[in-house]
């Protein structure tokens, strides 16, 4: 498949001034529109199916929250672990439309979770939120770093009513706090919002420091995003330590041994396990 982008081997200046001030940029029209309907079509037949939840070939059997095909929230469907549910995701993973991008933002991006994002009629507004600390954000020597960077694919019109993605430009360098209790679900009522628009096809990628949220939904018809999230590797120590990597991980028996801080500094630990002892789930008897 051709990609309108191929021809695109860096980041320009003004790209890059962009991406700095906003925290985000829309690559348009950056994914081939006959992988965007390659796409879209194996993200319905996945929705319509029911996804045996415990894993199998090897991988951890889980009884935890959040599911393959999660619809905990209204109006909504999240699939998780793409490439797992068809070998079409694969074609996302490191698309030339928008790998420079991760490396110029991120310098060594890692892909970590990989997940669909399908809103029906009715879906309301989610609140601001940021996975990374605005201090993790830097610029040192005209380099950009953001250690985790989010990719976003549009795979239907992303219209105004369509809860699109909403964000604050800036909010990844702010220096006070949204004040929640009137502001947390307000979207775009919220002082300085805005909402990404787009076509299929197009790209936003944005450092997870920037504050974002998705806007209420009005309209009827489905609006769905791919989402391809990536961490620089050096917060992903497995990378960097490989030969040691396999003694990270104890098991709930040795963990058992510890206090309330070892325990809480071994969290991780939990997340990995199939009955995870994390709020909400159910504990292992290991
Ligand atoms: O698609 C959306 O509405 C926003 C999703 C979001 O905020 C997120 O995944 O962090």
């Amino acid at each position: 498949m051709s990609c309108p982008r191929e021809s695109i081997a860096s980041v320009t200046d003004e790209e890059r001034f962009l991406f700095d001030i906003q925290g985000f940029l829309v690559l348009r029209g950056a994914i081939e529109p006959e992988l965007v309907a390659a796409l879209d079509a194996a993200v319905v037949a996945n929705e319509a199916k029911d996804h045996d939840e415990r894993w199998a070939e090897g991988l951890p059997v889980v009884h935890g929250q959040h599911f393959t095909k999660d619809t905990n929230v209204e109006n909504q469907i999240r699939l998780n672990g793409l490439p797992r549910l068809d070998p079409v995701f694969d074609q996302l993973i490191a698309h030339p439309s928008y790998l420079p991008y991760l490396k110029a933002f991120m310098g060594e991006p890692q892909l970590v979770n990989t997940w669909s994002i399908s809103k029906y009629a009715g879906r309301e507004a989610t609140g601001w939120h940021h996975g990374l600390p605005i201090e993790d954000y830097t610029v040192r020597n005209g380099e950009i770093f953001s250690p985790i960077l989010n990719v976003i694919t549009m795979l239907t019109p992303n219209h105004p009513g369509d809860g699109c993605f909403t964000v604050i430009p800036g909010s990844h360098k702010k220096n006070f706090t949204l004040h929640h209790e009137r502001w947390g679900s307000a979207g775009l009522d919220t002082p300085g919002a805005i909402e990404i628009t787009g076509e299929p096809g197009d790209v936003f990628l944005f450092t997870e420091a920037l504050t974002h949220a998705g806007a209420k939904k009005t309209t009827s018809r489905r609006r769905t995003t791919l989402q391809y999230n990536h961490v620089h590797q050096h917060r992903c120590s497995p990378m960097w330590d490989h030969h040691n990597a396999r003694h990270y991980w104890m098991p709930p028996s040795i963990r058992a041994r510890f206090g309330l801080s070892q325990r809480e500094l071994t969290r991780w630990m939990s997340y990995t396990l199939p009955d995870r002892d994390v709020p909400g789930a159910e504990k292992s008897n290991d």
